[in-house]
């Protein structure tokens, strides 16, 4: 699938030294530095494409990208994957509801999608791939899965037995009745009668009425969620077969720890027999007035609407990152008008012909975002310099700073 036109990343000076990225992994609920290599593997669960792009949306993204900027100014090479849930039972229930064909919807959201992200700065994945156009892939996986015997037949829907995977639960640390409960919520049977465990996953639902199927040798059908993200990014990212972990990061919200990253391990380490990611990284959920921003609750606030509106998407982005990316948070009109204010303030410095010092500047916000990414307070520093600027200071390199902001945070003005 088409990904979004590349960005343009200015280089950093090369006086600036990058101190290895420590970013909090939430298998091992630790902070860890990842180790120093020349190219990092990392797979960033996409949208499945209806009510796209939604401020939740745009700050998991922007998580990523700001991880992918900090590895590639160390002069490293980033190999990105992310994936579209074409196809899936919320896409299917949405285009029924609005009597639309759901690949029309799915296609007219990915375009949205990609249009937001390239408004927002934000970089594109080498791979941007759609589960139907990976149809044999996931084929592929789900034979593999056979293969290795971790699967079974309920009338007609196969299921992975997820203790195929000895490590299975160890990634999200629940209790078993939490995690029924959430399995529960977030698309899963745990009552289906057959089932041999409660939290074994579907991998391929067998032909229904009026729904997509695809033919394979296990009989004509359509892929479960989970076992997308274990196709694409295996294949995708390929990983070298002395490599400890198939991935470097694998990425997405809070709301994606479990199951969904769970399971797609889970199916990963038992069809390559080495554990799946090195590091999981999840960012926060974004609410509105008190409720997590969600399709089924409806209370979306929408990039492109905002963007329609005439606000900066630099005013968005900064809005976004003035939090730390691993804790909740709520979006109100209030935190969009401070981020407007920072931003236009931000532009009018940068303009001046005097300012106060940058290298400090610059290496405080190195500083900062190798401390998994406080952004936060990266801006704090940005702002000091902006007050020392207005107080008169000078011996600065506006330009310099500029160009760091660009690079580091994605802040173009
Ligand atoms: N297609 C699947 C992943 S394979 C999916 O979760 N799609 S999604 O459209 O629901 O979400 C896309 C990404 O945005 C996921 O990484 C998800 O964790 C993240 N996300 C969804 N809602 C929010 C929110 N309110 N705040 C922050 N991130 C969110
Ligand atoms: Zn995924």
């Amino acid at each position: 699938m088409r990904s979004w036109p590349t960005v343009y990343i200015p280089d950093l000076s090369e006086r600036f030294r990058l101190p290895p990225l420590s970013l909090f992994d939430s298998s091992d609920a630790a902070l860890k530095v990842l180790p120093q290599q020349d190219t990092y593997r990392i797979y960033v669960c996409g949208i499945t494409p209806y009510d796209a792009t939604h401020l939740g949306h745009a700050a998991t993204y922007l998580t990523f990208d700001l991880i992918i900027r900090y590895l590639k100014a160390t002069g490293a090479d980033v190999k990105f994957v992310q994936n579209v849930t074409d196809i899936d039972d919320p896409l299917f229930e949405r285009a029924d509801r609005d009597g639309v064909d759901w690949k029309a919807l799915g296609d007219s959201q990915i375009d949205l999608f990609r249009g937001d992200m390239s408004d927002l700065h934000v970089i594109p994945p080498d791979h941007y791939i759609g589960v139907a156009e990976a149809m044999p892939l996931v084929i592929d996986a789900v034979a593999k899965l056979d293969e290795k015997k971790s699967t079974y037949l309920v009338e007609g829907d196969k299921y992975f037995r997820v203790h195929a995977d000895p490590h299975f639960g160890e990634r999200s640390h629940l209790n078993e009745s939490d995690a029924l409960k959430i399995f529960a919520e977030r698309g899963g049977d745990p009552q289906r009668d057959g089932k041999e465990h409660p939290l074994d996953a579907l991998v391929w639902l067998t032909s229904k009425p009026k729904q997509p199927t695809w033919p394979s040798s296990f009989g004509s059908g359509r892929p479960g969620w989970h076992i997308e993200c274990s196709a694409i990014a295996l294949h995708y990212l390929q990983p070298s077969s002395n490599s400890e972990f198939s991935l470097d990061i694998q990425g997405g919200g809070s709301d994606l720890m479990f199951p969904h990253h769970e399971m797609s391990a889970a199916q990963s380490a038992v069809m390559t027999g080495k554990p799946f990611a090195r590091h999981y990284v999840h960012a926060g959920m974004i609410g509105l007035d008190g409720e997590k921003m969600s399709k089924s609750l409806g209370n979306l606030v929408f990039v492109s609407k905002l963007i329609s509106q005439g606000v900066n998407p630099m005013a968005i982005r900064w809005a976004l990152l003035n939090r730390r990316y691993r804790e909740d948070a709520m979006w109100s009109g209030e935190v969009l008008n401070d981020s407007m204010l920072a931003v236009d303030r931000l532009q009018l410095n940068l303009a001046k012909m005097e300012v106060a010092p940058t290298d400090v500047v610059i290496t405080q916000i190195i500083g900062a975002l190798s401390e998994d990414l406080d952004t936060e307070r990266a801006l704090r520093v940005l702002s000091s310099w902006m007050d020392e600027t207005e107080a008169g200071a000078s011996g600065g390199n506006a330009g310099e700073l500029s160009r760091a902001l660009d690079t580091l945070l994605g802040i173009a003005l």
